[in-house]
């Protein structure tokens, strides 16, 4: 029989203790502080809480782990644990989302949060389940407004030429086609930089972002379009979640749905504050838009992108929804 000094069963014990301790990374591509990194903490905390420290988390804030897409390639073969990320890239993963990145479909934030939080957001959860990924939570990015270097943005005729950085996503490229911009899709990690040396002129992104990402240093105008809502996921790797218990998986869900409340408040408060923010970082704010011309051109050209696969029925009951 072998004897064990009290220090190796302490060794043992620590080890194995150690083991049963998880650290979930959570991977987005903003940064600590935006409001992706206040959910990112909110899923981290309440996970942490809900299991009693039997998982902990950090954050990989910025895009250190790669852009929205690489990201979401990461969940499916599992180097990646949980991501935030707008649905940007999801629509080539899951094409079914699509319908959510649809320009001038949601009419403010109330119907966009109902929808999600509805009977078409468990669906659209349900379908990414279906893809080698796991939906957790619907959170939020915000409406998108269009930023330049060039001049100020006020009729389509205005985007005419301008080099607009859009997210890696068929439905916003045909849009700002359509709209008269030379999209150019890019990963987010890159922009700033391809902002600065001029490879693009502009971009669009939610007040939220436009902030957090201090666009303000490498842009002039901001034109407040809203010209199309951005929703955000929590997602998991399906290698991970998959292997959980359902006490496991019920805390995951519950640490998501903390995740999206907190990033929703904070796009609440910037969307109060952000603005003044722009203005005091010497952005000249364009709100004097009308935004039916956009609207036009944008559905003429984009829709199509939705329609062509999967038919009208899922935009009309978005657009039903009160
Ligand atoms: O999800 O790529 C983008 O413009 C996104 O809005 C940003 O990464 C936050």
């Amino acid at each position: 029989m072998k004897h064990f000094t009290i220090g190796a069963v302490a060794a043992l014990v620590m080890t194995t203790a150690a083991q049963a301790q998880q650290s979930i990374v959570v991977g987005h591509s903003l940064s600590p502080t935006s409001h992706y990194g206040v959910g990112a903490q909110a899923f981290i905390d309440t996970l942490t809480e809900l299991s009693g420290g039997e998982f902990t988390g950090e954050q990989a804030p910025a895009g250190q782990l790669g852009g929205e897409r690489d990201m979401i390639e990461g969940l499916q073969i599992g180097s990646m644990d949980v991501v935030i990320t707008s649905t940007g890239p999801l629509g080539n993963f899951v094409p079914e989302i699509y319908a959510l990145d649809l320009p001038f479909l949601f009419r403010d934030y109330d119907h966009a949060r109902t929808v999600l939080d509805g009977e078409i957001g468990q669906e659209l959860l349900d379908k990414i389940g279906e893809n080698n990924l796991v939906g957790l939570a619907w959170s939020e990015n915000g409406f998108r407004h269009v930023t330049n270097s060039q001049r100020p943005v006020r009729t389509p005729e205005d985007l005419e030429g301008l080099k607009l950085r859009t997210m890696e996503n068929q439905v916003h490229m045909a849009a700002f086609e359509g709209m008269g911009a030379a999209p150019t899709p890019m990963a987010f990690p890159e922009l700033f930089t391809a902002l600065q040396q001029g490879v693009v002129d502009g971009q669009e992104n939610p007040v939220t972002v436009i902030t957090s990402a201090k666009f303000w240093e490498v842009q002039d105008y901001v034109s407040l379009t809203g010209h199309v809502y951005s929703p955000a996921v929590v997602l998991a790797s399906p290698i991970l979640f998959d292997g959980l218990t359902e006490e496991q998986q019920g805390w995951f869900m519950e640490a998501a749905k903390a995740s999206a409340a907190a990033t929703r408040a904070e796009v609440n408060r910037l969307e109060e504050a952000g603005v003044a923010l722009l203005l005091e970082n010497g952005m000249e704010v364009i709100t004097d838009i009308d935004k039916a011309p956009f609207a036009a051109l944008a559905e003429e050209s984009s829709y199509s992108v939705y329609t062509d696969q999967h038919g009208g029925e899922m935009i009309e009951r978005i657009k039903a929804v009160e």
